[in-house]
């Protein structure tokens, strides 16, 4: 056979897939155990050491938070058509009334062993942006990287204690599933064909971390009772750290506050 008649077959085999828009991945939609898994602070695997106690708080913002930075998305025409209106970042988001996305974790006082929970967690390429901003997992979970754009994303984790690595997704549906194995807050991810593309990843050794919502709160639970220091870390404010005492079944308070 010849390369020629090949090549002919080839393209009669995808015809049926080029009537559609195109040649396309066609992987099943995200399931709600590779979604659910996403969440912060998902609760601790059976043996390990967890407890009954809680850290709740909320995240203010005092002053001016700078107006959102506007994108240009013209590099990639595809992502400009995904947001006609414009896409805008606002990196200090304090407008739920409270600060958003800021990541809070038990830093110290802890002493037992936390098996990872094999559940991966979600890192979506999402409209040309990385969904969530801020994603949590604990050392050697899994970390399921979608591409869910008809255009190249390339992901590329910047660790400093975890080794680097660099994939490209060029097709949509594509999936690949990393694990960092040591802690490191935090780990910065950008995509080198969209510079505007920014988010983190927290890899921690335990279960007792949180992200705050639009409304800046954040809970941290199934704590064994002990005296821990928590610090709230923000991608542009400084970090903050806290003392606090928890008792079994007690549910302590702890608010971190901010000022432009
Ligand atoms: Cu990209």
């Amino acid at each position: 056979m010849s390369m020629r008649t090949t090549l002919a077959v080839l393209a009669l085999v995808g015809l049926p897939f080029a009537g559609c828009g195109g040649p396309k991945e066609e992987t099943p939609p995200p399931g709600p155990a590779a979604t659910s898994a996403a969440g912060p602070a998902g609760g601790a695997p059976a043996g390990a050491t967890t407890g009954s106690a809680s850290i709740s708080g909320k995240i203010s913002f005092e002053g001016t938070a700078p107006a959102p930075e506007k994108i240009k998305t013209s590099a990639d025409p595809k992502c400009q058509a995904m947001h006609p209106q414009g896409l805008e970042r606002q990196t200090i988001d304090a407008g739920g009334g409270g600060l958003k996305d800021v990541f809070v974790y038990v830093k110290s006082g802890l002493s037992g062993t936390y098996p990872a929970p094999t559940e991966p967690v979600l890192l979506d390429q999402k409209g040309c942006m990385y969904q969530p901003h801020i994603i949590t997992v604990q050392a050697g979970q899994p970390l399921k990287i979608r591409n869910s754009d008809d255009t190249l994303h390339n992901i590329h984790p910047r660790p400093t204690a975890n080794p680097e690595f660099n994939i490209g997704q060029p097709r949509q549906g594509m999936e690949s599933t990393k694990t960092f194995d040591k802690q490191e807050i935090m780990i910065p991810v950008g995509c080198d064909v969209h510079p505007w593309m920014r988010s983190y990843i927290a890899v921690v050794g335990h279960p007792f971390f949180s992200v705050s919502k639009d409304d800046g709160t954040y809970e941290i639970k199934g704590l064994p009772a002990g005296d821990y220091e928590i610090e709230a870390w923000h991608e542009k404010l400084k970090t903050q750290t806290q003392k606090v005492t928890v008792k079994d079944g007690e549910k302590a308070k702890a608010d971190f506050s901010y000022k432009s």
